[in-house]
């Protein structure tokens, strides 16, 4: 439900902000939440306010604990390290005026971060940007490894399961709610067909799964330190440093959970080395960038060879067909359901997307081999 200016402002107003705030208008390009930029009255942006999807994280409490948890975990971290200018390196929430993590007002869930001033995010990257950015998702992951197991919750159960993801496009074609099976029979053919692909790659992550139950053990009996995902590496989803284009900060907390290891590079592959857009209508734009991908890997595999096995190593550029294969079934499933889930700009939106990440697929595809030998020279 849309909210009047004044709405927003009483919002705001149960919230413990420094300063007098003036006005919050529409912000970034997220797919899930309603972000909003906070201005006081010198027409500066002091805060970030963000309206929760409670249809999408059904657990508020859980998902606001899970980031109080990760960004104090990180201000420990950033502070152990000496570093300064802490605020623009972690994401600050500020709690309501009766001391809790977010404001319900009766329909809609509301938090407040502080904006994170001389900063900027892209929707796209150049092999600068993207060698920046694989260090400072290594360096989230390798901050994070340490939190204790059980301490997160799954704040979407199942969120990158791909047998899960695969029920939910098949119960979506059964039901056929929208009435829209019949016009995307070509690409359901090309999902089909790769099945076998798929189980196999289910197959190479339940055994890596096996092993990280092994860790788990390892590490309830105090041996093993496991680790934790950010789950939504976007390009979008960090904020880079206005002044040197430095990655500054992780944001977009809300899938920070524990999970494989190939999702966090896997995402950003899918969006960050992509020559088109996540959604271009023209496929001839939509191809993968090998610089983009090799410069990213270069900085990830700095911060978090690490901790990485062996066998996650191998599979990392197999995480880039494996997340782009996944929102390709995910944007079908929306689509098929009748635009349910993501937020659409078009009618047909959902099949636009479907269809350039099926195309992304396909170079990823073809440069598999080429992204598999890169990775030799960490083995
Ligand atoms: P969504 O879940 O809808 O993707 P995000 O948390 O990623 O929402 O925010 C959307 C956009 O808003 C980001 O891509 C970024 O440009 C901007 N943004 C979000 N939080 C901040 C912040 N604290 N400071 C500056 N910009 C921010
Ligand atoms: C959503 O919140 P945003 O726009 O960064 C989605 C991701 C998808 C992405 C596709 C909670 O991310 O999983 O990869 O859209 N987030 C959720 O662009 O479903
Ligand atoms: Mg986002």
């Amino acid at each position: 439900m849309a909210k009047t200016k004044e709405q927003l402002l009483n919002i705001l107003d149960q919230f413990q902000l420094d300063e007098k705030v003036v006005s919050a208008e529409p912000f970034g390009n997220g797919h899930i939440n309603d972000t909003l930029k906070v201005t006081n009255e010198k027409g500066e942006i002091k805060y970030v306010l963000q309206r929760i999807n409670h249809l999408i994280f059904t657990n508020v409490d859980m998902l606001q604990n899970n980031i109080h948890v990760v960004t104090t975990h990180i201000r420990k971290k950033l502070e152990e390290k000496g570093e300064t200018d802490i605020d623009r390196k972690v994401l600050t929430f500020l709690p309501t005026k009766d001391g809790k993590k977010y404001y319900f007002d009766g329909d809609s869930y509301w938090r407040v971060c502080l904006f994170i001033p001389r900063s900027k995010s892209y929707e796209e990257v150049t092999p600068e940007l993207s060698y920046e950015a694989g260090k400072a998702f290594g360096d989230f992951q390798t901050m994070l490894s340490d939190i204790p197991e059980g301490t997160l919750g799954e704040t979407i159960p199942d969120f990158h399961n791909m047998e899960f993801r695969l029920k939910q496009l098949r119960d979506a074609v059964a039901t056929n709610a929208a009435g829209r099976v019949a016009e995307v029979q070509y690409y359901l053919d090309e999902i089909e067909k790769r099945l076998e692909e798929v189980k196999d790659l289910v197959e190479e992550i339940e055994k890596r799964a096996e092993a990280m139950c092994i860790q788990e053990r390892l590490y309830r009996e105090g041996q093993l330190k496991k680790r934790t995902n950010h789950c939504d590496t976007k390009v979008n989803n960090m904020m880079f440093d206005a002044d040197n284009d430095k990655v500054l900060c992780v944001i977009d907390l809300d899938t920070v959970m524990p999970g494989f290891v190939l999702s966090d590079i896997g995402d950003f592959i899918r969006t960050g080395a992509n020559t088109g857009a996540e959604d271009d209508e023209n496929l001839d734009n939509v191809n993968v960038n090998m610089e983009i991908f090799k410069a990213y890997t270069r900085g990830y595999m700095e911060k978090a060879k690490a901790f990485l096995t062996p066998t996650e190593i191998k599979l990392l550029p197999y995480g880039g067909r494996l997340l782009t294969y996944m929102q390709t079934v995910r944007f079908l499933t929306d689509y098929i359901n009748g635009d349910t889930y993501y937020k659409i700009h078009s009618p047909k939106h959902n099949l636009i997307r479907t269809k350039a990440q099926f195309k992304l697929l396909q170079s990823l595809e073809a440069h598999a081999e080429e992204m598999d030998q890169f990775m030799n020279q960490w083995l």
